[in-house]
């Protein structure tokens, strides 16, 4: 199944932008598609359906003694969420040209750490939250000690998955893509920002700057190593790479932002986890920093992103009614300004940074 939906999409993609109507049904979507001459709508589905298909295939219990650890791990792997990392590291293989089949197990590996973060993430330590992804979390229904162990598990499998099984690559960007995966969890990744963001709960000293290195490392880390992977494995030069980074902490930067306003704005239901939780931790957030209106222009860009990519119908009319401030329209300039020399190539990746402002010309 993993291998007819990789051989589709290789082979669909091509026409996507001419011949292809959008199979979401997403208003917000659509409207975003249509803003541009990508059929983007269809080539996130495509790509959803094939990270879906290839994590499936990723994760099973091979004796009795591994069934609760797999079924722990399993549960969170499978439980939704949007698949944008491995959506980035698609896109960006595809841009120079490198197949899906020499990037799945990288973007296996990708949504393996994501999930593992936010398994450890949602933990009574660090959130304490018992509601992701629209369900109870992993330690509500495992407990606390087979939660860390899942993550612990679910991390070194990552690694393990990318080296076994990436094919038709030189085992020197195998490396590299293996450097950079463990570079983006470490200090100056997932794990250095989360210290950070934990130990600026409740402090009132806490600034743009320290805000923006939490974001920069806490999440946007995870999605430049998604899109720099995805070059690397297909063959990008250092300085090609680099203008992947440079466009991904752009994006990733938004990204988080868009999560402080939700958490103020959206409903748990929308969310799929529990709202208001940054408010009741005093987490230094961009509302507040900046408060709920300014931040909102700060960040129209995110939640355009969230509310449209995402399919938050409530937060659709939210970012319709707030146009995207003067620091939103620059962030996502510059972020398509680095691809700018791939042409038609960076579409896709174009289009993800589209969604994060409603242009007007
Ligand atoms: C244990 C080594 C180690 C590291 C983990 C817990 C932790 C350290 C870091 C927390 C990282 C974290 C949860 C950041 C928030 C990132 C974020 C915006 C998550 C939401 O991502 P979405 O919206 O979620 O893509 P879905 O559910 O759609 O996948």
């Amino acid at each position: 199944m993993a291998l007819q939906l990789l051989a589709a999409a290789s082979l669909s993609y091509e026409v996507a932008s001419i011949a292809r109507q959008p199979r979401s049904p997403r208003a917000a979507v659509r409207a975003a598609a249509a803003a541009t001459s990508f059929d983007l709508a269809a080539y996130m589905e495509e790509k959803r359906l094939l990270t879906e298909s290839v994590l499936d295939a990723s994760l099973s219990s091979t004796c009795p003694e591994t069934d609760l650890i797999v079924e722990s791990m399993r549960y969170s792997l499978m439980a939704g969420g949007k698949r944008v990392r491995p959506m980035l590291c698609y896109a960006a293989t595809e841009m120079f040209g490198g197949s899906l089949e020499a990037s799945s197990p990288t973007a296996v590996a990708l949504e393996m750490i994501h999930t593992m973060s936010l398994i450890h993430d949602d933990l009574p330590a660090m959130d304490n939250d018992d509601f992701r992804r629209g369900k109870p979390t992993n330690h509500v229904l495992y407990g606390d000690d087979v939660a860390i162990l899942a993550g612990d598990a679910m991390l070194s499998t990552a690694f393990e998955y990318v080296a076994k099984n990436t094919k038709g690559v030189p085992a020197e960007r195998v490396v590299t893509v293996l450097a950079m995966l463990g570079q983006c969890v470490g200090p100056v990744g997932l794990a250095g920002g989360q210290v950070l963001d934990l130990k600026s709960e409740g402090k009132s000293d806490v600034g743009l700057d320290t805000l923006a290195w939490i974001h920069t490392h806490k999440t946007a880390a995870l999605l430049k190593a998604a899109v720099a992977t995805g070059a690397v494995l297909a063959g990008a030069t250092d300085a090609e790479v680099a203008k992947c980074e440079e466009y991904a902490l752009k994006i990733g930067l938004a990204f988080q932002v868009a999560d402080d306003i939700l958490d103020v704005t959206a409903s748990t239901e929308e969310l799929g986890k529990t709202a208001g939780k940054d408010l009741d931790a005093d987490k230094t957030t961009y509302p507040k920093l900046m408060g709920l209106d300014k931040s909102k222009e700060y960040a129209a860009a995110a939640a355009q992103f969230a509310a449209q990519f995402f399919g938050r119908g409530r937060n659709s009319e939210r970012a319709r009614s707030h146009p995207p401030g003067r620091y939103a329209k620059q962030l996502v300039t510059e972020a398509k300004e680095c691809l700018a020399d791939f042409g038609d190539r960076a579409a896709p990746l174009n289009g993800l940074a589209d969604y994060i402002i409603q242009r007007k010309n």
